[in-house]
């Protein structure tokens, strides 16, 4: 299987830049497909290669193509890391249940809190000017009594889970938690859906992403990273 050479298919401004990023980190030989967003959707091409038509997409060279990037970052560190750097730092409490869990919480608690904050973001946006001041009053509601303490929520519990750690998998190295996780929490600073100043621990771990070669790599292989949709 190791032997395999996958092919991303990335999408600008997506979420599949954390998997572009991983493939930087596990420096394998790999194919890139990059695709343009139409009207902030994905384009057609893209259920060429998977009926649901988003991305991240991964083929793995053997005929199949992953969805979903929980599945597609699992099957990319069980395949390719040999090593085990993106497995966690070998401290027993960065096991395999702490990594489900997060990546767990990063796609069915934190995400979808994030994505009903962002579709009422559009919602104001896309309202008549006239009227526009209602929708963003009903966003603002939604906001104090809903997704804003679910955020804070969220964000306290990761903020601590970085305590004596650089990584939520430990001290060495991002691992997949880390690498899942860093999609919804660039979203929700680029829209200013969080205060990150609120939550130190997790700007310190963003910073220190922004700092790593691999991430840097994949931002000049992409095709734009933008996630404040304006
Ligand atoms: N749950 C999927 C979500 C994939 C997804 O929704 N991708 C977005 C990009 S951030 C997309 O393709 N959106 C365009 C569209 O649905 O038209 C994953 O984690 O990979």
């Amino acid at each position: 299987m190791a032997g395999l050479k996958p092919t991303l298919h990335h999408m600008n401004n997506s979420q599949s830049q954390r998997i572009l990023w991983l493939l930087e980190e596990l420096e394998i030989p790999y194919n890139l497909e990059l695709h343009q967003r139409v009207e902030q959707r994905s384009p057609p091409e893209l259920r060429q290669t998977h009926p649901l038509g988003k991305a991240p997409q991964l083929e793995t060279g053997d005929g199949r193509v992953i969805a979903e990037s929980v599945v597609i970052a699992k099957y990319l560190i069980e395949t390719y890391d040999k090593a085990g750097k993106f497995r966690g730092d070998g401290n027993p409490k960065n096991d395999t249940l702490r990594d489900e869990q997060l990546c767990l919480l990063a796609a069915s608690s934190l995400g979808p809190v994030m994505l009903v904050d962002l579709i009422l973001l559009f919602a104001s946006r896309m309202t008549p000017f006239f009227v526009r001041w209602l929708m963003a009053l009903v966003h603002s509601q939604i906001r104090t009594q809903f997704s804003g303490p679910e955020l804070d929520l969220y964000y306290r519990y990761l903020d601590d889970q970085l305590e004596g750690q650089d990584y939520f998998m430990g001290n060495t190295a991002p691992g997949r938690a880390d690498f899942v996780l860093s999609y919804p929490v660039q979203q929700c600073i680029a829209v200013a859906m969080v205060d990150i100043k609120k939550y130190p621990r997790i700007e310190q771990w963003i910073a220190r992403i922004h700092e790593r070669p691999a991430w840097k790599r994949s931002l000049e292989k992409g095709n734009g990273y933008d996630l404040a949709f304006d």
